[in-house]
């Protein structure tokens, strides 16, 4: 018997190396994701082993809609992996947009607050399964611009511990994966609104961690003994580590 993980934002990045690691290694993925012909190229190329689910997880009834679509025979979710986020802009607090801020919250906070109530009933019923959120450096180490994006991240490893308060003595785990600076993905690209050169810029020289190092991670957390839950986990490329705090001096 497979095991079964949903996969949320499956049609780019992190999402798209998780869903392959996990087929490679003998699991069948729910997968789901708004892009409708990403989705399907998937299906194309693992058939029985992949169940797309096409819908914007910010929408409560489209998330509960999709999610009652799943076939009976996959009903019995192993490992959920909220992955499914973005961060939009840089600017800082009082120049930024907020349509933007609405949408990383509605997003990053509120899908997969929707996904992790819906999944959670049927694991505590089985008393089995892991919950693997794909949080961010960005909600430990704050950075000009990374206002509501980093927040958002906070609100990820806080939830996750408190996920692990509320399941006490029940055999479910939760991690919090932490990446640094990943390329290879589309979050510069949608940061930066379409700006291939800004988005670009940001991996040029640097030897950047890839989405299939996350991948690799993901599946190896799943693979702990079910004893075992890493709460969290942190992932810096070699090339990305720490700087001075700023201190403004006075102008006298
Ligand atoms: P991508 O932009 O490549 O992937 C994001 C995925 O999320 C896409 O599949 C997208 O699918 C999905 N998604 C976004 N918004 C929605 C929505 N409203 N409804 C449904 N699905 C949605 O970025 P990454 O792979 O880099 O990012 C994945 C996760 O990793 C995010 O949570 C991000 O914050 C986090 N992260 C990324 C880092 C990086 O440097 N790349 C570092 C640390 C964390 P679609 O557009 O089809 O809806
Ligand atoms: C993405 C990493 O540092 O660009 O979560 O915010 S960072």
């Amino acid at each position: 018997m497979s095991k079964i993980a949903l996969v949320t934002g499956v049609t780019s990045g992190f999402g798209l190396a998780i869903t392959k690691t996990l087929i490679n290694n003998g699991y069948l993925v729910i997968g789901t994701g708004r892009r409708l012909p990403k989705l399907n190229e998937l299906k194309q190329q693992f058939q029985e082993k992949f169940i797309p689910l096409n819908f914007d997880i910010q929408n409560l009834p489209e998330t509960q809609q999709a999610f009652n679509s799943i076939p009976q025979e996959y009903q019995n979710i192993d490992l959920l992996v909220n992955n499914a986020g973005l961060a939009l802009g840089l600017e800082v607090a009082n120049k930024a947009n907020l349509d933007d801020w609405q949408n990383m919250v509605d997003t990053n906070i509120k899908g997969l607050m929707f996904m992790t109530r819906l999944v959670l009933p049927n694991m505590v019923e089985r008393n089995t399964g892991h919950i693997i959120n794909i949080g961010s450096i960005a909600g430990t180490y704050p950075y000009p611009g990374g206002n509501v994006y980093g927040a958002t991240k906070a609100f990820v490893k806080q939830f996750s511990l408190n996920l692990r308060a509320d399941l006490a003595g029940k055999n479910i785990r939760v991690s919090n994966v932490e990446p640094g600076l990943c390329g290879e993905t589309d979050f510069s690209l949608v940061r930066f609104k379409g700006d291939e050169q800004k988005a670009q810029n940001l991996y040029e020289n640097v030897n950047y961690i890839k989405p299939e190092d996350i991948a690799n991670i993901v599946l190896w957390l799943n693979q702990q003994p079910s004893h075992v839950n890493i709460n969290s986990i942190e992932i810096m490329p070699t090339a990305q580590t720490f700087s001075a705090l700023n201190v403004s001096k006075k102008n006298n």
